[in-house]
């Protein structure tokens, strides 16, 4: 039997629903998901893989017009895994309609084989659902599904015809790897996440983590994390660590818990909040912080 393999890249505006398709391709909760928008900040790639074929689903930051060095990086990324990937998974939500006109357009401009997936079906009564699926089927999509992604529903006819257009070829990764990326990084991104939910308005997004330190120690002790939380200035630190450090214990008890599902073992996690300045404009500051920064920016 021939065995087919691929790189699918999820792309489409923020907040759509692609963070969270990827875990439902999955099943496991492997990427970030928040209410807030551009919670994806960097390519991320998860694998999924049955006794037929693999697919290599790269979840990308929300394209946005770019208003600073973070963004053009955000952008890079998601255009990039476009460059290297064998299908399209563009999402649209339901709801949205500059999602919806950002996918039509989409459609027209891109070249490789592309499924569209209009997501958060949910939000929308049956019959306009079905409306767009008929209005966009005529656009060049090799297929339009909609999906409720939170539930799962339609998530296994979109995999199915992702899986039918990759090429033939051997699995790329081995069949029981779910991602390539560090634990490490999951790790920073549970914390991340952390911050998105439970702080508010501009500071979340003025929030960069970096692990400082994983260590695994023998016996039962706990594995020991040292993670810094970067804010861009001494006010938001403020409002990070919060009065008497109520928000940073918070933060620190909310993240260790998920972090401890994830490893499926005790941890021990230190979290620090320090400032550096503008770090979303400075290209310097976004390499220390593992951002990949467009060679014009340089
Ligand atoms: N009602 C409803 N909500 C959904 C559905 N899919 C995702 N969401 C919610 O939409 C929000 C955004 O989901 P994400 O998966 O983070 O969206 P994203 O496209 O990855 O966003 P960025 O990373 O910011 O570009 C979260 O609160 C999800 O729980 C859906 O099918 N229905
Ligand atoms: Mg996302």
């Amino acid at each position: 039997m021939t065995f087919r393999a691929g790189f699918v890249a999820i792309v489409g505006l923020p907040n759509v629903g692609k963070s969270t398709l990827l875990n439902a391709f999955l099943g496991e909760r492997l990427a970030a998901v928040t209410p807030k928008a551009q919670t994806t900040q960097r390519r991320l790639r998860g694998i999924y893989s049955d006794t037929t074929s693999q697919a290599v689903f790269i979840d990308t930051p929300g394209l946005i017009k770019p208003r600073y060095t973070l963004h053009r990086s955000m952008r890079e990324e998601a255009l990039s895994a476009l460059e290297d990937a064998d299908v399209a998974l563009a999402v649209a939500d339901a709801g949205f309609e500059p999602s919806l006109e950002w996918a039509e357009e989409f459609g027209r401009s891109i070249r490789i084989p592309r499924i569209l997936c209009l997501n958060k079906v949910d939000r929308v009564e049956a019959s306009r659902a079905t409306e767009l699926r008929e209005g966009l089927a005529g656009g060049g999509w090799d297929g339009v599904h909609g999906t409720c992604a939170t539930r799962g529903e339609g998530v296994r006819e979109v995999l199915g015809a992702l899986l039918e257009r990759l090429p033939e070829s051997p699995p790329l990764y081995p069949v029981d790897e779910l991602s390539d990326a560090p634990v490490r990084d999951f790790v920073g991104e549970m914390i991340r996440e952390t911050c998105l939910e439970e702080l508010a308005d501009e500071v979340p997004y003025a929030v960069a983590v970096r692990i400082e330190e994983f260590r695994e120690r023998a016996g039962d002790k706990p594995t020991y994390i040292e993670a810094v939380v970067y804010v861009e200035k001494e006010s938001q630190k403020g409002i990070v660590v919060g009065a008497g450090g109520r928000t940073i214990r918070k933060l620190g008890t909310r993240s260790r818990t998920k972090i401890e599902r994830f490893l499926g073992r005790r941890v021990y996690l230190q979290l620090r909040v320090k400032v550096l300045p503008n770090w979303r404009k400075k290209t310097h500051h976004l390499r220390v912080l593992g951002f990949r920064v467009p060679a014009q920016e340089s």
